[in-house]
């Protein structure tokens, strides 16, 4: 064996040669010998000197822009992040808990996990968003990976629909969050619209959303926010959501859920999870990207699931097992220490119940705040009907402002938020309500 690896006839040995020979020749031929060069390399201008300076991403650019302002009075309601009332970000006690108990824990090593993740947090994430009775889990016809946070969810997903399914084009809410589509082209997919929002009402265009999803290609993938979609905060109802569901089933249209909210949008998990849960009653297939970034919030922890509920148990473990080859080049495997917190929190009936109660609180305060920056732009009399802050659900506002107001409030008021007039609710307080209320009165008084 050893004289077979050395000998200069062996097989490996003929191939590293090969190798080698090759290389040496590309490099003359196309001259880029030249670029290994001391004197090209030293004095000249940089190889990479053609590289353009991209622009700051439009939603994390914000926070960028709103850190380097030294006002005392400035607001960053651009990411979606929840402040308290004190404007800090919070960190969930039943959270601090978890992380004191894993501490606590001796026998918790830092070994790397299966390339799918934690099997108890993959089981747990499951039942969460698909009931802890469903017959899709029940029957074993659910694999659930561990992936980085809902993004990282999302890529994976879409990497092995470019893989394996037969059609590739996904149809996306228009609008929608600004990554949805780099995410999709980026895995090899083809990204194509469908109406969802009507400006006019400030609501649903639900006529538009039946007849675009009509006319896709029967098989096509279906983006769709499970619930407080991003940015408008306008979902359908559960008639509705029933009438996308027969209209997607008869034409074949794979859903692919993004549950970025789950108990953000009315407080309760259950809840926020009917619509998924009404795509997987009918025994049909679909994808649900899961993020724990705004619910529990771990957003830096970068914790999420990738769920495929399949129509057999035999297709599931198939395909997961072409999910860990998605993985496996991309980031190998994922990270313990949230998914830790995350698995600890969903097993124990009393951390669970306690994380209820402060998801809940977050989410009530969201509402109320909806309440507040309503009535002072009424007490304001500031022109326009602005009922859709209160009916609007979820983290943020689609105000309706167009990005000259925007850029009005943020260079008069220090305001940073979003070009397309998002506002993130939960970065307000009782206490900065007023100096936004100003800001998007003279915004429309001055700037109509
Ligand atoms: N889906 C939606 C709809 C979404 O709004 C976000 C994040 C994500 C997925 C991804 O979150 P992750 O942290 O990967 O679990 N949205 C907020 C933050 C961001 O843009 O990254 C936002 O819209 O402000």
């Amino acid at each position: 064996m050893r004289h077979e690896f050395t000998s200069s006839s062996s097989p490996a040995d003929r191939r590293l040669n090969a190798l080698i020979r090759h290389l040496a020749t590309a490099s003359i031929q196309s001259g880029t010998a030249v670029a290994f060069s001391p004197t090209s390399s030293f004095h000249g201008d940089s190889i990479f000197s053609h590289v353009v300076l991209a622009p700051e991403d439009p939603i994390l650019g914000v926070t960028v822009a709103y850190n380097k302002d030294p006002s005392p009075v400035k607001l960053n309601l651009g990411v979606g992040a929840y402040r308290t009332e004190e404007g800090k970000p919070l960190v969930l006690n039943v959270v601090r808990k978890a992380e004191q108990m894993l501490l606590n824990d001796r026998a918790r090593v830092k070994e790397y996990l299966p390339i799918v993740g934690i099997a108890d947090f993959n089981k747990l994430s499951a039942k969460l968003i698909l009931g802890a009775d469903s017959p899709a889990i029940q029957e074993n016809r659910v694999t659930t990976v561990q992936c980085l946070s809902g993004t990282g969810s999302l890529r994976v997903g879409a990497e092995f629909m470019a893989r394996h399914y037969h059609q590739k084009t996904i149809y996306i809410p228009q609008p929608t969050w600004g990554n949805h589509p780099k995410i999709f082209t980026l895995a090899g997919l083809s990204v194509k619209t469908y109406r969802y929002y009507d400006p006019t009402t400030r609501g649903l265009n639900f006529q538009g959303l039946l007849e675009d999803l009509g006319s896709a290609p029967s098989g096509s993938i279906v983006l769709l926010h499970a619930c407080a979609h991003n940015p408008t905060g306008v979902d359908p109802t559960l008639q509705q959501w029933e009438q996308i569901r027969q209209l997607m089933r008869s034409k074949a249209l794979l859903p692919f859920f993004d549950s970025a909210y789950q108990g953000f949008a009315s407080g309760s998990l259950d809840q926020d999870a009917q619509s998924v849960r009404m795509f997987v009653a009918d025994s049909g297939e679909c994808f649900v990207a899961q993020s724990y970034a705004k619910n529990m919030g771990l957003y830096g922890e970068r914790v999420g699931a990738l769920s495929v509920v399949c129509k057999t148990a035999d297709v599931a473990s198939r395909i997961e097992s072409q999910l860990k080859l998605v993985i496996r080049p991309m980031f190998s495997n994922p990270p313990i220490h949230g998914a830790s917190i995350v698995a600890t929190i969903l097993k124990d009936s009393n951390m669970f119940r306690e994380w209820t109660i402060e998801l809940k609180a977050m989410a009530d305060r969201i509402i109320s705040m909806r309440k507040q920056l309503f009535d002072a732009l009424r007490t304001r009399g500031t022109p326009g009907d602005w009922s859709h802050i209160i009916k609007q659900i979820g983290m943020f506002t689609f105000t309706g402002l167009n990005s000259k107001q925007v850029e009005f409030m943020t260079r008069e008021y220090n305001i940073y938020m979003t070009s397309d007039g998002r506002i993130s609710m939960a970065g307000l307080s009782s206490k900065t309500v007023s100096h936004l209320a100003d800001a998007i009165h003279a915004a429309v008084t001055r700037m109509p």
